[in-house]
C-alpha cells in the first residue's frame, strides 16, 4: 500500500467548499430515473446524460470527485475524451462504484448483503489504469420491528472492511458506505439506535482489517425519521443527532464525511448539511456525496433532449453552488 497515494488523493477530494457527485446509478436504476422523464435507457443515452453532467460549467468549482459507474468510466465525450480525461480537466477526480449490488441476506428475513469480492483485486488494477483513485462501495441496513439483526450489522460491517483493505492495498481510496434506509414508519430515535450499532461495528471491523482511516472517506446516511413517520423531525434536531452520533463512534482521523442524500428532497438535504457545518467543532470535513439530491432538478429539466441541455446544467449547478456553500456552513434557504 502506497500511503502517500491514498493521502494525495484525499487530499484533492476533502477541500472545504466541494463535495462529490455520486453518478453511479446501476443499469437498474438509471433505467428507472430514466422512465421518469419517458426516455429509454440506452448505452447511447445514458452516455448523453452523464456527458450533460460532467460538462456543467464551474463544475470543478464545487465537485472534487465524481463517482462512475463501469460503464461511464469507459465512455467519452463525443468529441472523443475519455470521460476520466474530462473530469481531470475539469478539476474532479475519478472514482468507481466496484460492488455489484444487493442479495438477500440468508437467514435474515428482510434483510440484505453486498456482493461483489470476487475478483475485486484484478478489478482494481484495470480501474486504476483506467484513471480511477477512489472507488465506493454501499450496503444497506433496512429498519423493522426486529431489523437490523446483530447478524446483519456484523456480515456488512465485514464486507465493508474487506472492500476498503483491497482498495488501500491497490492505493485507491475506499469510500465506506453504510446506509441506514429511510424507509418505514421509524421514529429519529430509532434511526439513531441504529446508526450508532451500524457504525460501532462498521468501525470495529476497519480497525480489525487494518484500514488506514486517514485514507479513507465515510458515506453515511443521516439520522432522520422514516419517510412514513407521523412525527418528521425538523433541520436542527436532524443536526444535532446526525453529529452526536458522527462524534460518538467516526474517529477524528477520519479526514472527511461526505453524506448521502438517501430519498431526501434536494432542498432539505442541502439544509442538513448546512446546518451540521454551521457547528465549527467538527474534527472532520462534513460535505456531500449526493446522488438524487444533486441530479434531481437536472434529469427533469433535461428530459433526455439535447436542446435542454443548458438549462439542465444550470440546474446541477445551482445545486451544486448551493451545497458547496453548505459544506461550509454559508447556505441560506432564501438562495433557493
Ligand atoms: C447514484 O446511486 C448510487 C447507485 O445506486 P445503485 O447501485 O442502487 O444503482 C447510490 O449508491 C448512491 O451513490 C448513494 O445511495 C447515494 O445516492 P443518494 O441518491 O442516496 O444521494
Amino acid at each position: 500500500m502506497s500511503q502517500a497515494e491514498l493521502l494525495a488523493t484525499i487530499k484533492a477530494i476533502a477541500v472545504p467548499g466541494k463535495g462529490i457527485l455520486a453518478a453511479d446509478e446501476s443499469d437498474k436504476t438509471i433505467a428507472k430515473r430514466f422512465k421518469s422523464i419517458n426516455l429509454e435507457s440506452t448505452e447511447e443515452s445514458r452516455r448523453a446524460y452523464r456527458e450533460m453532467l460532467f460538462t456543467t460549467p464551474e463544475f470543478g468549482q464545487y465537485v472534487s470527485g465524481v463517482i462512475l459507474y463501469e460503464e461511464t468510466l469507459y465512455q467519452k465525450h463525443k468529441d472523443g475524451t475519455p470521460f476520466p480525461e474530462l473530469l481531470a480537466k475539469q478539476g474532479a477526480i475519478p472514482g468507481i462504484k466496484v460492488d455489484k449490488g444487493l442479495v438477500d441476506l440468508p437467514n435474515c428475513p428482510g434483510e440484505q448483503i453486498t456482493q461483489g469480492l470476487d475478483g475485486l483485486t484484478d478489478r482494481l488494477k484495470k480501474y486504476k489504469e483506467q484513471g480511477a483513485r477512489f472507488a465506493k462501495w454501499r450496503e444497506v441496513y433496512h429498519i423493522g420491528d426486529v431489523i437490523p439483526s446483530s447478524l446483519a450489522i456484523k456480515a456488512n460491517a465485514e464486507m465493508l472492511a474487506f472492500y476498503a483493505a483491497a482498495c488501500q492495498e491497490q492505493g485507491i481510496v475506499p469510500i465506506v458506505e453504510p446506509e441506514v434506509l429511510i424507509d418505514g414508519s421509524h421514529t429519529l430515535a430509532r434511526c439513531f439506535a441504529v446508526t450508532e450499532a451500524v457504525l460501532h461495528a462498521v468501525f470495529k471491523a476497519l480497525y480489525k482489517h487494518k484500514i488506514l482511516l486517514e485514507g479513507m472517506i465515510l458515506k453515511p446516511s443521516m439520522v432522520i425519521s422514516g419517510n412514513q413517520c407521523a412525527k418528521q423531525a425538523d433541520v436542527q434536531e436532524v443536526a444535532e443527532q446526525t453529529l452526536t452520533v458522527l462524534r460518538r463512534y467516526v474517529p477524528a482521523a477520519v479526514p472527511t464525511i461526505n453524506f448521502l442524500s438517501g430519498g431526501q428532497s434536494s432542498e432539505v438535504a442541502t439544509a442538513h448539511l448546512n446546518a451540521m457545518n454551521k457547528d465549527k467543532n467538527n474534527p472532520w470535513n462534513l460535505s456531500f456525496s449526493y446522488g438524487r439530491a444533486l441530479q434531481d432538478h437536472a434529469l427533469k429539466a433535461w428530459g433526455g433532449k439535447p436542446e435542454n441541455v443548458a438549462v439542465a446544467q444550470h440546474a446541477l449547478h445551482k445545486r451544486l453552488k448551493l451545497n458547496g456553500l453548505a459544506s461550509v456552513g454559508k447556505y441560506d434557504s432564501s438562495m433557493e
